[in-house]
């Protein structure tokens, strides 16, 4: 049974309010608000066990391993990994594609050609433009239509022995677009050795992920986008390819041996977990992961999609709304503009001033906002605690911005 009321009384935040008016949180994709069981199992961590992990003897330190592995294999269930060690702890996605883009380096050289999409997060542009700079290797991007839907014929006609790297991201933050990365996947199996790096950031809070299924080679997401504290996130990497990587940061934890003449690595995956890691975050990443499961991934979806067409519906009927990516499949997200109304942040200060947080701008999304000619839009994104009354106040609220703004 899903029972929004039950899973509103697990975030404590959402009951209060902002301006006067009560809170309405539908900045979900910039970040999810966390859930009591996160909250507990981080305090737990930190009131009971608090001692670094791997190294230590002693109790405490013996107990923090075993929660941080336990919450690792929360993780490969979760996204279902063949093998624990294929995922590694991060601080986020950023973190996680800077690794990647670092670590692979040397498997790219001059005029080798990089395949991204026009609907990437700067995470996804930035750290393979730095990495072409240092190889000579070049980006190649994948086109949208005006719908945001991308182009992957051009993945076809692009693909090439020349194709060593393909990194798109699961569905579009700036657009909530649900992007077809099996097709992607298949396409490029068939026609390149090209290495596959999926940027989940905004699908890993919304459906399953399967990384067995999807057969890409990496798969990146954060752990604060879905429940879990801000600093956490995971890297997913088949073993193979793990094993033949570098590692990206050098340091404590990630070393076998260590001498002035040579260090060796240690194994999968601490060779990617140089440092003390976030402890306590990381086990909170497994409860929050158990959370979205305790509702279940269908219920949730169902959940999120009815909201979604429901706040669509609701806003197409507002007379010069227009929606980006209206006819996409989509998830999660939905970004408008008014007519006439050239500044996206006029209307989220309006909707602030009644209690309703929403995101305005760019959404670290340049190209996208260049490619509609725009600045920014306004997004409003959900999560499962989010309610058909709240989407009625934002729909009055963007009405009575369009009153005073026009
Ligand atoms: N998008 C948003 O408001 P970090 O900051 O590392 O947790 O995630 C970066 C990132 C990468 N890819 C996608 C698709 C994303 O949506 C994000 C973060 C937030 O849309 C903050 S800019």
């Amino acid at each position: 049974m899903f029972d929004i009321q039950h899973i509103r009384n697990q975030f404590p935040i959402l009951d209060q309010s902002v301006n006067g008016k009560p809170l309405v949180y539908l900045d979900n994709a910039a970040t999810s608000q966390k859930p009591l069981a996160v909250l507990n199992a981080w305090q737990k961590y930190y009131t009971e066990i608090n001692a670094n992990v791997h190294r230590g003897i002693h109790t405490l330190s013996q107990l923090a391993t075993e929660e941080m592995e336990l919450s690792r294999r929360k993780i490969q269930k979760f996204i279902n990994a063949e093998h624990d060690f294929e995922v590694i702890f991060t601080r986020g996605t950023t973190e996680g594609i800077n690794l990647l883009a670092y670590s692979l380096t040397a498997w790219l050289k001059k005029d080798d050609e990089i395949i991204i999409s026009y609907l990437e997060h700067h995470s996804n542009i930035v750290p393979w433009q730095m990495l072409c700079e240092r190889t000579g290797a070049k980006l190649k991007v994948i086109p949208i239509d005006s719908d945001g839907i991308l182009q992957i014929d051009f993945v076809e006609k692009n693909l090439s022995e020349k194709t060593r790297l393909i990194s798109v991201n699961h569905v579009s933050n700036a657009l909530g677009v649900v992007n077809p990365v099996e097709e992607i996947i298949a396409l490029a199996r068939k026609n390149s050795d090209a290495l596959i790096v999926i940027d989940g950031a905004q699908a890993a809070p919304h459906f399953k992920i399967d990384v067995q299924q999807l057969d890409c080679d990496f798969y990146v997401f954060s752990g604060h986008k879905m429940y879990a504290p801000m600093g956490t996130g995971i890297l997913y990497g088949k073993e193979k390819i793990l094993r033949e990587l570098p590692p990206f940061h050098g340091g404590g934890e990630m070393i076998a041996t260590c001498s002035f003449d040579k260090t060796t690595y240690a194994d999968l995956p601490f060779k990617f977990e140089a440092g003390t890691p976030n402890v306590g975050g990381n086990i909170a990443l497994g409860a929050a992961a158990d959370f979205i499961e305790s509702i279940g991934h269908q219920h949730l979806q169902n959940h999120e999609n009815a909201l979604l067409e429901y706040a669509q519906q609701k806003l197409l009927e507002l007379d010069g709304l227009r929606i980006y990516g209206e006819k996409a499949t989509r998830t999660g997200v939905v970004s408008f503009n008014l007519e006439g109304i050239g500044i996206a942040s006029d209307v989220g200060m309006i909707l602030n001033k009644i209690g309703i947080a929403v995101r305005t701008g760019h959404h670290c999304t340049q190209p996208i906002m260049a490619f509609f000619e725009i600045a920014g839009t306004v997004r409003a994104s959900f999560a499962v605690y989010n309610t058909f009354e709240e989407i009625d106040i934002l729909v009055e609220g963007v009405r009575k911005a369009q009153r005073m703004l026009s």
